[in-house]
């Protein structure tokens, strides 16, 4: 279904099945392996992490969404009646109608500009534009960083860059201040940016967070197993495989991992590799970080950004984070 409220830019070609080929050729292919979390989020995994952010020992996405919808009023004060509502990594955009009921009481015409690497994005879309009919969309299917490349290219109006879920989390280390800092780059004088974050806390309620009793999670981590399969003609036996979620304390980070349960052999035929796994040998596939208030305020900083408010859940496990130039 189109809409001409809607319009969807797939600006590179950087979301192909030939760059994951050559991607997991690479990670995979070294004695110490890896896959990029951002391989994740084919349709499947997309709505898995969809499922993820439902279950109970989750807390991340209500506790953002608690919070959104308790300082809606307060977030309105710092909006202008032209600022456009620019969301890195929308996914399904649950937490977006949260901050577009805050615009709806500000403005009278509303743009929203998602950028994900998933194509969920458009149909997410559809659900906004029936339920609010002063809004237009431009979509972007890239990475974080073809998006940024993208915003550069729009008129001077403000931007309130939203970067929620505390998906800076998944970057490596050091890579999420870089990056931080490549979106302080980007932004202008009247632009703000709205960061999400989860905040360090007990090991225990940080691994059942990534380790879920419904077992959603390891179908998740697992799913870039099936994704290979599909998309790159490997031959996974899911079976001899295993989700792990592990807390990093002095990393401050939880590190998920699959694990080979025997040791075995797998074919990726399209990334022209054959790839032999030892049993009890771990694949790392994502990273998680987890933050204190100073260290948030000091990235920040780091940044060249000023930090205007922070709002926190009562019992402090979560922050959003709003900055400015
Ligand atoms: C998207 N990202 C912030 C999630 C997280 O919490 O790191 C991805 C995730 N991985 C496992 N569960 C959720």
């Amino acid at each position: 279904r189109l809409s001409p409220r809607l319009h969807c830019l797939r600006p590179h070609a950087a979301v192909s099945g030939e760059s994951f080929a050559r991607d997991v050729a690479f990670t995979l292919g070294g004695s110490s392996k890896s896959i990029n979390p951002k391989w994740f989020y084919d349709d499947e995994g997309s709505a898995l992490f969809g499922q993820i952010c439902t279950v109970p020992e989750y807390y991340i996405t209500v506790t953002e969404s608690s919070i959104l919808s308790r300082i809606g009023g307060e977030l309105g004060s710092f909006l202008a009646r032209d600022t456009r509502l620019v969301e890195l990594g929308s996914g399904l955009s649950s937490k977006t109608r949260l901050i577009l009921d805050v615009m709806e009481g500000v403005q009278d015409e509303m743009e929203y500009l998602p950028i994900d690497i998933s194509d969920v994005l458009a149909e997410s879309c559809h659900g906004l534009l029936d339920d609010y009919p002063r809004l237009e969309i431009t979509g972007i299917i890239d990475t974080y960083h073809g998006g940024l490349e993208f915003l550069s290219t729009l008129d001077e109006r403000p931007n309130l860059i939203a970067f929620l879920g505390s998906s800076l989390g998944n970057f490596d280390a050091g890579e999420g201040e870089l990056f931080l800092k490549k979106i302080a780059s980007c932004m202008g004088e009247r632009d703000m940016l709205l960061l999400g974050l989860d905040l360090d806390k007990e090991s225990g309620v940080l691994e059942a967070a990534y380790d879920d009793t419904q077992g959603v999670t390891a179908r998740f981590n697992l799913n870039v197993l099936t994704r290979m399969n599909r998309e790159l003609g490997a031959n996974f036996d899911l079976s001899a495989f295993a989700h792990r979620a592990k807390y990093n304390g002095s990393a401050r980070r939880i590190e998920m991992y699959i694990e080979s349960l025997a040791d075995q052999d797998v074919a990726i035929p399209a990334a022209g590799a054959a790839v032999r796994f030892g049993r009890g040998e771990l694949v790392h596939t994502e990273n998680s970080h987890k933050y204190t208030i100073p260290r948030i305020r000091e990235m920040v900083r780091e940044a060249g950004l000023g930090t205007d408010a922070i709002w926190q859940d009562e019992e402090n496990r979560y922050a959003l984070v709003l900055c400015s130039k």
